[in-house]
């Protein structure tokens, strides 16, 4: 009978009953039709299909060979760690597979011979796909618990970590934090993070070998310890704010920060007995599919959800193409005890295209507005597209390219906003699409200027030429614009030199003539 009860125990939460079906074919007044419903899928082992990786390089064992010893025993080391040999090897594999009746296979790390240098290692699981925990997370420890250990986990991939809990003999020496038990909090703490001293104490290697993240106790704060009251779990999960996420992750890592001591202080002349073994890493769960599936598989070496109602997505987490026009939603477990696929519907619209999820609703006016658009959209509906942006032609409006970047050039445009084909309003000269090009008769240098001169109508005369159509290259002795100008019209000086050499010409051919009749009259 007791057997039986904690049988009963161990299942509930697993099976979280009653959010299995997505849809069902139903017979009512107006005739047959869909029926929809939240859905989830089932929890699974997720040690099945996850990734791990063990951090810094060359902290397992075996590699040279080693020995190590047990705290019970410490003068007996008879036992060794080779990377080499199969049957002493410790990858880290074997805290994932499945051990055959009595025999313990586990992951172990190098030995603590570089003391007092602290032996830190990471254990980094990740499944690429977010999944929500449904039962504790457990994991076993040969040879005993460390003495301080914490866990972080990541909701996006391991792009940002957060802590998720902290373990140590003392927590305030190691952590500054005061130890805490899940069991003492409170339906409004329940997914604050908290150091436990529970699981770090040394009372011999064999006798307690688990490391608990306590997911039952904390549900049992809403459902009750016997979970009869599921139906409160799931009000609060809808509810509570960072509640749901707080059992949500797409990777965890567990950090051991100090390995077991087996007593208060380190024996320096026996280093070979400190160190890490895991045997399990035990992580029930299922995948986050946003209560649009009941199915999740593994596909291509990853977890995938089986959308339905219309959404698409590893989570279910978009609607699908042709249904974009209604924004996405979660589904919701209200109103019990089906939910809903979506949990707003009913209520006032809030649609946005899919390029927002939030509506808000302004008294004055009376209407619902999307907030926060995205994809450089804007509007009521998200359906018009931010000043700099113009709309793509080729795209629905639910498309995430629906506006394009006006791209006006800096210069040669009044503004950076343009019309519906994607045209910039242009500065005077300037031209093209982008106002990037200048009109004809008119050269480009940091905007559109006026040609100076150029081949048909504003030539260089006298023999100069024209540079770039900004100014004309003048022969000597001719200047102006066009070098149409003599120099010397104007600058006398020039000039002189040039005259006097004429007048002395003159004055030479004049006398000469002079000389010339002189001689015709003297004869
Ligand atoms: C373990 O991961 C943390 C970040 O989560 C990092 O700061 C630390 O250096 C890592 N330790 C080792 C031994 O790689
Ligand atoms: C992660 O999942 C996505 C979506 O299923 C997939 O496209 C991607 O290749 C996966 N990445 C890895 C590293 O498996
Ligand atoms: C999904 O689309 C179908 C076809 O348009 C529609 O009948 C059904 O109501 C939609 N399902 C949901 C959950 O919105
Ligand atoms: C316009 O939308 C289509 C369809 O989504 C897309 O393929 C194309 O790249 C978009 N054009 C631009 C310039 O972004
Ligand atoms: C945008 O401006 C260009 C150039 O002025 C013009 O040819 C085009 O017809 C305009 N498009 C619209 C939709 O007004
Ligand atoms: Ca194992």
């Amino acid at each position: 009978m007791l057997y039986l009860v904690a049988f009963l125990l161990h299942c509930l939460p697993l099976a979280m009953g009653h959010y299995d079906i997505c849809k069902s074919w139903v017979t009512t007044d107006d005739g047959p039709s869909w029926e929809f419903y939240a859905c989830q899928p089932k929890a699974m082992r997720m040690k099945d299909y996850v990734t791990v990786k063990v951090d810094p390089p060359g902290i397992t064992c075996g590699d040279p060979p080693e020995r190590f010893c047990t705290h019970e025993n410490p003068y007996l080391c008879s036992d060794e760690c080779d990377a080499s040999t199969p049957d002493l090897a410790h990858p880290p594999k074997l805290m994932f597979d499945k051990e055959d009746e009595g025999l313990v296979t586990y992951w172990q790390s190098v030995t603590w011979s570089r003391y007092p240098e602290p032996l830190l290692a990471n254990i980094t699981l990740f499944w690429n796909k977010s999944i929500e925990l449904t039962d504790d997370i457990v994991v076993t420890f040969e040879y005993g618990r460390p003495t301080i250990m914490m866990l972080e986990k990541s909701l996006d991939n391991g792009r940002t970590w957060h802590p998720y809990q902290y373990y140590a003999d003392d927590c305030m020496e190691a952590f500054g934090m005061p130890a805490r038990r899940v069991r003492d909090l409170s339906s409004t703490s329940a997914n604050r993070i908290i150091c436990t001293e529970e699981y770090s104490r040394w009372v011999g290697s064999k006798k307690e070998k688990n490391v608990r993240l306590e997911v039952r106790d904390r549900f049992a704060i809403f459902a009750g310890q016997d979970f009869r009251n599921m139906d409160n779990l799931y009000t609060r999960l809808e509810s509570a704010k960072g509640l749901k996420d707080f059992f949500t992750m797409t990777d965890l890592r567990m950090r051991l920060l100090r390995p077991a001591l087996g007593g208060t202080y380190v024996q320096r002349e026996n280093l070979y007995k400190y160190f890490y073994a895991v045997s399990n890493i035990e992580v029930t769960a299922r995948c986050k599919c946003n209560l649009h599936a009941n199915l999740c598989s593994f596909k291509e070496g990853t977890l995938q959800c089986e959308c339905e109602h219309n959404t698409t997505g590893q989570d279910c987490g978009k609607c699908k193409k042709n249904f974009r026009t209604r924004s996405w939603r979660a589904g919701s477990y209200l109103p019990l005890p089906n939910g809903s696929p979506n949990a707003w519907a009913g209520t006032q619209d809030c649609e946005c295209y899919g390029h927002s999820n939030r509506c808000s609703y302004i008294d004055f006016l009376n209407v619902v507005t999307c907030v926060s658009c995205k994809h450089n959209t804007r509007g009521q509906h998200c359906q018009h597209c931010r000043l700099g942006f113009y709309r793509n032609g080729s795209a629905e409006l639910d498309d995430e390219n629906v506006c394009i970047e006006c791209n006006c050039n800096q210069i040669g445009s009044l503004h950076d906003r343009c019309n519906e084909t994607g045209y910039c309003e242009c500065r005077e000269g300037a031209a093209g699409p982008k106002c990037d090009d200048c009109l004809p008769n008119y050269y480009w240098r940091q905007g559109c200027f006026p040609n100076v001169c150029d081949e048909e109508l504003l030539i260089c005369q006298n023999g100069g030429t024209c540079y770039q159509n900004q100014r004309c290259i003048c022969p000597a002795g001719y200047k102006g614009v066009l070098c149409e100008q003599s120099k010397c019209d104007s600058d006398t000086k020039a000039c002189n030199s040039a005259s006097s050499t004429y007048l002395s010409l003159t004055t030479f051919l004049i006398s000469a003539l002079i000389l010339q009749l002189r001689r015709l009259l003297d004869f």
